[in-house]
């Protein structure tokens, strides 16, 4: 049964969402199979189709179904930047995220809505395997950010950044503002909902092969995997970082002190009662250390008074 156009005030349960760019070869397939699988369910649902300027017959191929709804980018503006325009489009109290590439199991879409009625406000499909592009570089990368995220955060993060989701949406557009427009999208959204408290539950998938041309590339893919890095430390709970690190430079400098600058002094020329002055490296860790603490007390402080 086709479905109606939405209407301005139409209050749906969920919209899902595609950020696709140059995806002939896979997009019409993914989309049949999203109304496939959420046409057998009860819920009230839309489906939205990001063209992130495109170059080949993506739009066409979604124009082609008419309940698919065609947001179109005049020039490609980024993976993150489609997943922006799409939540903002939205008109789904939930809105279920995957790829336009045939990498996701889209059948497990009402799975992953049963799971947010049950009471959370993001669901993550984990793969079981890392089967992307150029996996040898990209697992040992993803390893150490998912690591990284789970230090942040104070929990356990099996799938950091998997494209296949469902998360609310009004909790979502309170952190639209801080959103890249890059792939790092999935990985700070994720960080963002676990580092402010939100209830996050994993459902484990299977993970294919993509379907068409990869636009991953190492080295700029690299940069903003480095800028994610930034990102997570800085935007959520930084003292977390600053605090340890300006710790190891005050007890170094302060043992560097005791165990070298003195006892080495005393040994050349012998005890007296006045301590010697410190050496420039100690007293360069001493200063170091001061100044993190006092950079991680400020950032700390400017994340928690801009709290979004
Ligand atoms: N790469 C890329 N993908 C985009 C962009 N805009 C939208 N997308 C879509 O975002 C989704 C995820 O991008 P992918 O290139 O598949 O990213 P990936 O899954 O990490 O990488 P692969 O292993 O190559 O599939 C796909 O549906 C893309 O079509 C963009 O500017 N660059
Ligand atoms: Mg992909």
């Amino acid at each position: 049964m086709p479905i109606p156009p939405p209407t301005p005030d139409d209050d749906l349960d969920v919209s899902i969402i595609l950020p696709a760019y140059d995806e002939e070869a896979a997009l019409g397939d993914d989309l049949d199979d999203v109304q496939a699988a959420m046409s057998a369910t009860a819920y009230r649902y839309e489906i939205i189709v990001v063209d992130d300027g495109s170059r080949d017959r993506t739009a066409e191929i979604a124009r082609a179904r008419p309940w698919v709804r065609l947001i179109q980018h005049p020039f490609n503006r980024g993976n993150g930047a489609a997943r922006t325009t799409g939540v903002r489009a939205a008109r789904g109290r939930v809105v279920i995220f995957t790829d336009a590439d045939r990498t996701y199991p889209n059948a497990r879409m009402p799975e992953l809505m049963a799971l947010m009625d049950a009471g959370s406000d993001m669901v993550i499909g984990a793969r079981r395997v890392e089967a992307g592009t150029l996996r040898v570089l990209r697992t040992p990368a993803k390893w150490f950010i998912r690591r990284l995220a789970e230090f942040m955060t104070g929990s356990r993060i099996p799938d950091l950044n998997s494209g296949l989701r469902a998360q609310r949406r009004d909790a979502t557009l309170r952190f639209l503002p801080i959103l890249p427009t890059t792939h790092s999208w999935v990985s700070t959204i994720t960080i963002a909902f676990l580092g402010n408290g939100y209830v996050v539950r994993y459902l484990p998938i299977d993970y294919y092969p993509r379907v068409g041309r990869s636009t991953f590339h190492p080295l700029r893919d690299s940069y903003n995997y480095l800028s994610l890095i930034v990102r997570t430390v800085m935007y959520f709970n930084p003292l977390k970082v600053f605090l340890p690190l300006a710790l190891a430079l005050l007890i170094g400098g302060t043992a560097k002190y005791v165990l070298i600058d003195i006892l080495d002094t005393f040994q050349t020329y012998g005890w007296s009662m006045t301590l010697p002055p410190m050496r420039l490296t100690t007293l360069a860790l001493l200063i170091t250390g001061l100044q993190t603490a006092v950079v991680g007390l400020l950032a700390d402080l400017i994340v928690r008074r801009t709290q979004l």
